[in-house]
């Protein structure tokens, strides 16, 4: 009986090795296994024999059967894998999507918030659209004051503004919260600007505002002194001129020693060895009445960072447009 399955054996094994392909596969199936199959035939023909014959023709003829269906599941499954293997071949190049970036103007107001969170600020978030009362009335700007001229206004139909400076949001800590208020406010400033290379009609300024007992110019130059010298990462000298803000008395500008030409003269600092970096002063008596604070009892100082401009200088870009340009080859250079 031998003779019988033994061929068949050996086609079997010769079938196998050469089917490469599901499609090989299925036809090595029904040439063996199928209804009219060479071992299903075989199998098919057993009541011919005698007994003896049927038991080793059934025995053998089952355990082909079984190796045959289980190489032909068992090679099934290696075909699958190399198609898997071949679809997630980590070897090959990856696909490239864009990634995007911060905005300079955000990496930078994140810079000066980590600095201010650690010396004890808090940062708040005030509204861009504002009434004529907080961005002008309670700074101590009254209607027909000509201080309004310095910033040129967007009003809406509805008499309300957009916030021409951060310092509008002062009133609303001070109404929100009791001294000692330590804070500062990043945020979108507009003004009816003729644009040019340093001036936008919509730009950044990050507000701040001290208000304890004892506060004196002093604790504002140590402060802008700090904060500055952690941002440029250098020890730097300022320097107070006077400036006039109606909220703040006495009002100053604040300028830094030229990092450039370390205070000899250069034409960045127009030869003065100073830079003009920032307005500030200490916070009029009439603002934090109208804030509801005594001014017999606190002081306070507050300061106007240009944060869109200190992106520029930090990155050296030259014209302020850059910025709102949306032009994402100049904007995509910043990590
Ligand atoms: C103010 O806006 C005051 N609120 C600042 C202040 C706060 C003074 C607290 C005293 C106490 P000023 O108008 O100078 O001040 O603006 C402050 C900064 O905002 C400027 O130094 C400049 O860096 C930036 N800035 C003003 N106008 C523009 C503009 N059109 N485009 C870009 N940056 C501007």
């Amino acid at each position: 009986m031998e003779d019988l399955i033994n061929p068949l054996k050996e086609a079997v094994i010769r079938a196998l090795q050469e089917a490469k392909t599901m499609e090989q596969l299925e036809t090595l199936r029904v040439r063996f296994l199928g209804k009219k199959g060479e071992l299903t035939s075989v199998l098919k023909s057993v009541n011919k024999f005698s007994i003896d014959e049927r038991k080793v023709i059934g025995y053998e003829g089952n355990k082909l059967k079984s190796y045959i269906t289980e190489r032909i599941l068992e090679l099934k499954s290696k075909i699958e894998n190399n198609k898997l293997k071949n679809k997630f071949d980590i070897t090959l190049p990856g696909t490239d999507f864009e990634e995007g970036t911060y905005h300079p103007i955000t990496i930078v107001q994140r810079d000066i918030e980590e600095i201010f969170k650690g010396m004890g600020f808090m940062i708040a978030d005030t509204n861009e659209v504002e009434t004529d009362y907080y961005n002008f009335e309670a700074l101590n700007v009254p209607k027909y004051h000509p201080a309004r001229d310095m910033q040129d206004t967007y009003w809406l139909e509805n008499g309300m503004v957009l916030r021409t400076q951060t310092s509008a949001g002062q009133q609303h800590l001070m109404e929100q919260f009791s001294p000692p208020i330590k804070a500062i406010i990043p945020g979108r400033c507009f003004r009816n600007e003729d644009i040019d290379a340093s001036h936008e009609n919509t730009f950044f300024q990050l507000e701040g505002i001290v208000i304890d007992e004892g506060i004196s110019v002093a604790n504002l130059i140590y402060t802008m002194e700090t904060m500055l010298s952690k941002m440029f990462e250098k020890k730097i000298t300022v320097r107070l001129r006077p400036g006039y803000f109606p909220f703040v008395e006495p009002g100053f500008e604040l300028d830094i020693r030229c990092e450039i030409c370390g205070g000899k003269g250069c034409p960045t600092c127009k030869n003065s060895g100073w830079v003009e970096l920032l307005p500030c002063g200490m916070v009029h008596p009439n603002v934090l009445k109208y804030g509801g604070i005594n001014s017999e009892k606190y002081t306070g100082f507050a300061f106007g960072l240009g944060l869109t401009r200190l992106a520029m200088m930090k990155y050296g870009i030259p014209d302020i447009r850059a910025f709102n340009s949306g032009n994402l080859k100049i904007l995509k250079q910043f990590k």
